[in-house]
């Protein structure tokens, strides 16, 4: 008896090492970045995941920079780096928030895990159990908030009245429609600004231009525009600009690209809302790296903050390294 019992508790043992040493050691994950769309905030994003993946030794696989934003460019992207077998996380951002489930789900059901950045799919909650709960994490902006400021300011650049338009890309793409919500919500308090439109230029500038030129025919008195991400508010300044309002209509704009950041300089923008890419993507890298090698648990929601650039600001040496430069 006194054997049997020694022996369990030195099997006990051994395993107990041989799992522990397996825990503690961990496999080094091999990440694939499979970016929503080629434009500069998203190149941060990668800029971020190629340091972080660089400082701790991992491998990375970077996908194409899709040209047009939308599942049926992204799927078979994100479906093809699935295939290559080798992969254990992929980082991305989904396209839509309803369209981007199935092929996610299929792609984790392959065993490799998922991690969302910049927008999330169903309603972002991975916390509670759901048929799309199942990446690791989501790591964005806080959309809504930014919009509820957004508003806020455009508000008092406009002395709390006139007509108000937005400028947006799709309706199914979490960031842009929490951006829109939260502008929303924040014009709600000012029962003297009217918002007469928002539009949907599937975040191609061109389109944005167009439907910020017709906006501004059917409402020649509109005093403020949102412009609620890079392209929709590139867009924005130029019909204002080729509308001979520059200045007159004030622009309140998402992303803070380096066009964008000269517009304001020049009084074309009146506002530039910074988020934080950079540091999107080493949060994500470094959440694959905690899950993988340290075993850890990772909270399923993460939260970079914001910056306002604004013409009093623009220059500060300190507001710098927020502009997206992906050089
Ligand atoms: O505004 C970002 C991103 O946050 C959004 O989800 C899509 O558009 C951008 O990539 C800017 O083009």
């Amino acid at each position: 008896m006194r054997k049997i019992l020694v022996a369990l508790v030195l099997v006990t043992l051994v395993v107990g090492i041989l799992v522990g040493g397996v825990f503690a050691e961990g496999k080094k994950p091999k990440i694939a970045w499979c970016p929503a769309i080629s434009d500069p905030f998203y190149y941060m994003i990668g800029k971020g995941i190629a340091d972080k993946c660089k400082e701790l030794g991992l491998e990375l696989f970077v996908a194409e920079y899709p040209k047009a934003w939308g599942p049926e460019v992204q799927v078979p992207i994100l479906e093809a780096v699935a295939a290559r077998g080798d992969i254990d996380v992929i980082i991305t951002g989904p396209t839509s928030k309803d369209a981007l489930i199935a092929p996610l789900k299929r792609i984790h059901d392959m065993g490799i895990e998922i991690i969302t950045v910049d927008t999330y799919i169903g309603d972002g909650d991975y916390s509670k159990p759901s048929e799309y709960s199942f990446p690791l994490t989501f790591i964005g902006t806080d959309n809504f908030q930014g919009g509820v400021e957004i508003a806020h300011r455009l508000a008092e650049m406009i002395g709390k009245k006139g007509k108000v338009f937005v400028e947006t890309t799709n309706p199914d793409v979490s960031s842009v429609v929490e951006r829109v919500e939260g502008f929303k919500k924040g014009m709600s308090e000012y029962p003297d600004i009217e918002i007469v439109g928002v539009e949907y230029c599937l975040d191609i500038q061109e389109k944005a231009q167009q439907q910020v030129a017709a906006a501004l025919a059917a409402h020649p008195d509109i005093v403020g525009i949102f412009g609620t991400n890079l392209y929709s508010a590139q867009g924005a300044y130029q019909a204002v600009v080729n509308a001979g309002l520059a200045g007159v209509v004030k622009i309140a704009s998402w992303d803070a690209t380096e066009d964008l950041i000269k517009a304001l300089r020049e009084g074309k923008v009146d506002l530039v809302l910074a988020q934080k890419p950079y540091e999107i993507g080493t949060l994500a890298v470094e959440a694959a790296y905690q899950y993988f090698v340290e075993g850890k648990e990772i909270p399923k929601r993460m939260v970079p903050g914001f910056f306002f650039f604004t013409r009093d600001n623009v220059d500060d040496p300190e507001a710098q390294q927020y502009i997206y430069r992906a050089d």
